[in-house]
């Protein structure tokens, strides 16, 4: 299209614009066009639907190039000999991100956010990212950027310099006359900028910043130094090292388990009976019981804009609850997250109260009481009585089963389990529970309302613990075997957490509390098979009156809130093997990785092979999101295979 003078160049590559071999061939016919035509005078590059550039297609990697390549095509935009201008009209993330950084002039809709999110595929910037973002912003704040791959929003974009104009009114119209006005001047080329001086200070803060949030992970690491390499590497320079990192990256262990997360969050979002199913439309939420979960789900609620109504069986519990609610929002309106105006406007969507019937406006109810079978199939009968006939119950449990609880109401067809994780408000998971009765609108209705939350939503079926403690259990299993067979706890731990979990699973097991799994392994002690291999070493440790980080031992021995290592603990597991008769062999670290990635994945099978989990991505998201398996290895059902292929 061409108005006076202006050739807009508009990119059409459903879903998200991402720059393929057309999109980069394209680029560069429109470029020769305008070249050879004198009436066209300059250039505007923009996207079509609600992305400007999703960034380089992340299908493409690991074939074989197609020329023209990235780098040459946004070199030819930089060098081009008339003005170009990016109109930003969505996400620019990326490579897309690359392209407008090549132009000569950035404008951006209000609503578009720019980043380039590489680290999270665990690479880098390939395309000149790294070395002309600090030209623009600086070191400190580009390393922030590149090393988180957080996006920006355009307001921001602008405040840093990364776009010279936010367009308050038509996008296109402003590109077009900002075109247009630079046209015959001096084009301001970003790589022929010099970057913008920062102490030594400062780059280092935002580089140590940057490099403890990478928690083992090489991208972000090698991003930092890219990026703190402008400082005294010619553009040039910079950009050879930037490619060949790329490249190296690309191909690593680290970016395929990342590429396998993208795609798996992608693959959780289609499910098998919904295709086409239109969810319910829910305004208003009640959460029964306030405590730590209800509280935590409610604040999620409030957040996302939902009414809340909250239950309790007393008015002074309601007030209580209250109280909880309100001290987090106090906790996110310190830390930034939300306003003064902000807290207000939520606390005026929430009641909190002891009557129950206030209920009969809600569109969803999430019961979030004591997990016990009685008091949850009671609570569900009489919600069935008050509630609307289209109203969803919604069971939070973690361990009982949903169907026996949905069989205790008169339509059994209207409840689902959502399983939230503590704390709610924060914690990306949530597995939604599809029950044997669940309707399809139900259940999509329970999908809608958790991405309503800012939740990764997994659909699972019916079992005990779901798909992650399940999964959990029989890595829980595994570690009391290690133990037995010759590691300590804190040899165990040390080993996962090199290989990156955000805690060993014995520091889990103390920060939970041990008394709850002890309870459950004495109720299951007269079911439980003879012959089946059973470690006694957690009873004896809660026998000795250690129930974790709580009481101040458990595993370890917590000083100060700080896990010390306990000589009382290894003699009390090496009490338990002699009167076992087991002879200790030294294990190293590798084995214990492995025991307990097959471990988990060996279950991972069994959930596929039962149904309960639709397929093996989704497993690994469940642990990468619930349970701190690092995403960098890509969850446990692809790093076991991984691990397989590779012996
Ligand atoms: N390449 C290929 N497919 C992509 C894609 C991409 N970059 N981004 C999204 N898709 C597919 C996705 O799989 C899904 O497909 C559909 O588009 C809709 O996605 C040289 C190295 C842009 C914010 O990391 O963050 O540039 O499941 O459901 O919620 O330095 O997609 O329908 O078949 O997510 O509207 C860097 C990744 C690449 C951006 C849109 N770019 N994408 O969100 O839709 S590396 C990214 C996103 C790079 C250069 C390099 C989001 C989005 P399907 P969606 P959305």
């Amino acid at each position: 299209m061409q108005t006076a003078g202006v050739l807009v160049v508009t990119i059409d590559n459903a879903p998200v614009n991402a720059l393929s071999a057309d999109v980069r061939g394209g680029l560069m016919a429109a470029l020769a066009a305008a070249e050879g035509d004198a009436e066209i005078r300059a250039v505007v590059v923009t996207g079509a639907g609600k992305t400007f550039i999703g960034g380089a297609d992340i299908k493409e990697f690991g074939k074989p190039p197609v020329e023209p390549m990235l780098p040459a095509v946004i070199d030819r935009l930089e060098g081009f000999s008339k003005p170009v201008v990016a109109a930003l009209n969505g996400a620019a993330l990326g490579g897309g991100l690359e392209v407008a950084l090549g132009c000569h002039h950035r404008i951006a809709a209000s609503g578009a956010k720019l980043g380039l999110p590489e680290v999270k595929l665990g690479i880098v910037p390939g395309a000149g990212g790294t070395q002309r973002l600090p030209r623009l912003t600086g070191i400190p704040a580009a390393i922030d950027i590149i090393a988180s791959g957080r996006m920006v929003p355009a307001a921001e974009a602008l405040s840093l310099g990364i776009v010279d104009a936010v367009a308050t009114e038509n996008l296109l119209d402003a590109a077009v006359a900002a075109a247009a006005d630079l046209a015959g001047k001096s084009l301001r080329r970003t790589a022929e900028l010099a970057v913008p001086t920062s102490t030594a200070e400062e780059n280092e803060a935002a580089a140590a910043k940057a490099r403890a949030r990478a928690k083992g992970q090489t991208s972000p690491l090698e991003a930092v130094r890219l990026v703190l390499a402008t400082q005294n590497a010619a553009f040039a320079d910079g950009i050879a090292d930037e490619r060949a990192t790329f490249l190296r990256l690309r191909d690593s262990q680290e970016a395929a388990a990342l590429r396998h997360v993208f795609f798996a969050e992608r693959a959780a979002a289609k499910v098998e009976g919904l295709e086409g199913v239109e969810p319910r439309p829910v305004s208003t939420i009640g959460v029964v019981g306030t405590g730590l979960m209800g509280s935590g789900i409610a604040v999620a609620a409030l957040d996302a804009g939902y009414t809340v109504i909250g239950i309790e069986q007393t008015s002074e519990a309601a007030e209580k609850g209250k109280e909880r609610i309100t001290a987090l929002l106090d906790r996110n309106l310190k830390s930034g997250r939300i306003d003064a105006k902000g807290k207000a406007e939520r606390l005026s969507r929430l009641i909190v109260s002891g009557n129950i019937g206030n209920l009969a406006k809600a569109d969803l109810v999430i019961e979030a009481v004591f997990d016990d079978l009685d008091v949850k199939t009671l609570l569900f009968q009489r919600l069935d009585g008050i509630v609307r006939p289209d109203a969803i119950l919604a069971t939070n449990t973690s361990y009982l089963d949903p169907d026996v609880i949905a069989a205790a109401t008169q339509h059994p067809e209207r409840v689902l389990g959502l399983h939230f994780f503590s704390p709610a408000n924060v914690m990306k998971l949530l597995e939604v529970v599809r029950g044997a009765k669940t309707l399809p609108d139900v259940l999509a209705t329970g999908l809608a309302v958790a991405r309503k939350l800012n939740k990764l939503p997994i659909v699972t079926g019916v079992c005990e613990g779901f798909i992650g403690n399940r999964i959990f259990s029989a890595y829980r299993r595994e570690a009391e075997f290690l133990l037995e067979d010759g590691a300590l706890p804190q040899d165990i731990d040390a080993a996962m957490e090199a290989y990156g979990m955000a805690m060993g699973p014995f520091a889990v097991f103390d920060l939970a509390g041990l008394e709850i799994a002890w309870a459950r392994r004495k109720r299951q002690a007269a079911t439980r098979d003879p012959a089946a291999r059973y470690v006694d070493i957690p009873d004896r440790l809660c026998e000795a009156g250690r129930f974790g980080q709580k009481s101040g031992r458990g595993w370890y021995r917590y000083v100060d809130g700080k896990r010390t290592i306990d000589p009382a603990v290894t003699e009390l597991i090496e009490a338990s093997r002699a009167a076992k008769g087991l002879t200790p062999r030294a294990i190293d670290a590798d084995e214990i990785v492995s025991r307990l990635l097959k471990a988990m994945a060996d279950e991972g099978q069994a959930l596929l092979a039962e149904g309960i989990a639709a397929r093996a991505s989704d497993i690994d998201l469940v642990m990468i999101n619930g349970y701190g398996f690092p995403a960098y290895r890509g969850g446990p059902m692809f790093a076991a295979a991984a691990k397989a292929g590779a012996a």
